[in-house]
């Protein structure tokens, strides 16, 4: 914090409480940009992933002089967002706000429609009356692809598969529109998935690293899901989320795919993650259907072309190191709650990996399964 510096420019978040606008502040804090985050009322606390810097607000208070605050705001409440555009008059608008859930998006369809495309109408819309000369990043997905087969970039037909993905379809044409129709600088970051230590409980990944961290430290016995044959293209939010950074830095307002190129099953991701503790997934894993979707999105495989070509950037993180990053944070956490380590005393990830290998074999032992290896 000391060695902020402001470099002029005022960024605006929505969702910056999520896993994306988290990574996303802290990246705009250290390149000096004034950050202000929007963040919705919650009954509980909805802002773990961003409590840390807290420091700036406390310091500054709500102040034109301060780096980084909150305001309360709702992606369905166009009154509270356009007050805020006009308060702030930022340089660049990130919004990421979102109901992100695919599955759930079949069972709350009108709020995903009235946040992810509505939210996105209702901030255009105020850039516009308000005329305010500022940058516009639409957190555009690769579940817009729906059926359409891999590889997929920037030219691919979109035939999306849930509710999420015609919302954020609708909301990815209509920041198009406004660029072509009003001349506004709007930009899409057409996403692959993208994980990380801070992703969503209720995702896949995040579902089965936590559940195996709880299985080695005796809170679970088993992961329930739905379908192992869906393909996606895992990338590593931190990264991403600069990646957003260099689309809005293109001179002229366009879309662009951020992908690693690289797609695994579902049943890889649990191969690959439990093959660390030299365990069998089939050991620890049950199949229910209410994890199914009525329509599934099956193969994502991102083409980046586009993206290193124009902007020279690509991701760096693949699918492996993606896994291991995941597992042995949420073993860390897990092993710590539990007071068998202290996550201060810096051990090395393999020291962890060991840990967590060894009480898989008791746990072999107890179960009476055999040990991979
Ligand atoms: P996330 O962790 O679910 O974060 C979403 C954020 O949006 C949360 O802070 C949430 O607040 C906020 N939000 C939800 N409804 C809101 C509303 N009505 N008003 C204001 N804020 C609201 O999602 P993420 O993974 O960071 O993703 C960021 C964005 O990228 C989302 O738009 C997502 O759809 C999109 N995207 C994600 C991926 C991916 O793989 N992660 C890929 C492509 C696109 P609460 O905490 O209060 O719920
Ligand atoms: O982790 P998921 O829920 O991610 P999904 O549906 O691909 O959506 C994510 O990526 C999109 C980008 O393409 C984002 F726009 C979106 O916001 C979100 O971040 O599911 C991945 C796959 C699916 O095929 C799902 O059916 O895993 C399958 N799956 C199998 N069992 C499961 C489960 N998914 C979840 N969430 N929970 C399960 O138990």
């Amino acid at each position: 914090m000391e060695n902020w510096h402001w470099n002029g420019k005022v960024a605006l978040i929505t969702g910056i409480g999520g896993q994306d606008g988290s990574y996303l502040a802290e990246f705009l804090l250290s390149k000096g940009y004034k950050v202000r985050g929007i963040v919705r009322r919650a009954s509980f606390p909805n802002t773990k992933r961003i409590d840390h810097l807290d420091i700036y607000d406390d310091k500054y208070g709500k102040t034109d002089e301060s780096p980084f605050y909150l305001l309360y705001a709702d992606l369905s409440d166009g009154i509270s967002l356009k007050n805020i555009l006009n308060k702030i008059r930022p340089d660049e608008i990130y919004n990421l706000g979102a109901q992100s859930h695919v599955g759930i998006s079949f069972q709350c369809p009108e709020s995903t429609i009235n946040y992810n495309t509505l939210g996105p109408l209702r901030i255009l819309e105020s850039i516009k009356d308000l005329k305010l000369d500022a940058k516009y990043y639409q957190a555009s997905s690769s579940e817009m692809f729906g059926k359409s087969p891999p590889p997929q970039n920037e030219e691919t037909r979109m035939i999306p598969q849930s509710p999420y993905g015609v919302s954020k379809l609708a909301a990815f044409h209509l920041t198009r529109l406004y660029r072509e129709a009003y001349g506004l600088k709007t930009y899409n970051g057409i996403l692959f998935n993208h994980e990380s230590p801070r992703r969503g409980l209720n995702f896949v990944t995040k579902k089965i690293t936590a559940s195996i961290a709880s299985i080695l430290v005796g809170t679970k016995d088993k992961i329930t899901l739905g379908n192992l044959d869906a393909k996606r293209d895992w990338g590593f939010a931190k990264e991403y989320v600069e990646g957003m950074w260099h689309i809005m830095q293109h001179e002229t307002p366009d879309d662009f795919v951020i992908a690693t190129k690289e797609t695994h099953t579902v049943r890889e991701f649990l191969e690959e993650a439990f093959n660390l503790f030299d365990l069998n997934w089939k050991d620890f894993v049950k199949i229910d259907d209410k994890f199914k979707r009525p329509a599934e999105v099956p193969a994502l495989l991102g083409d980046g072309e586009k993206t290193l070509r124009l902007l020279n950037w690509e991701p760096k993180t693949k699918f492996k190191a993606l896994v291991r990053m995941m597992i042995i944070e949420d073993l860390k956490e897990k092993l710590n709650e539990k007071g068998l380590v202290n996550i201060n005393d810096n051990n090395s990830d393999e020291y962890y990996i060991n840990i967590g290998k060894e009480i898989a074999r008791k746990i072999c032992e107890k179960r009476n399964i055999t040990q991979k290896f």
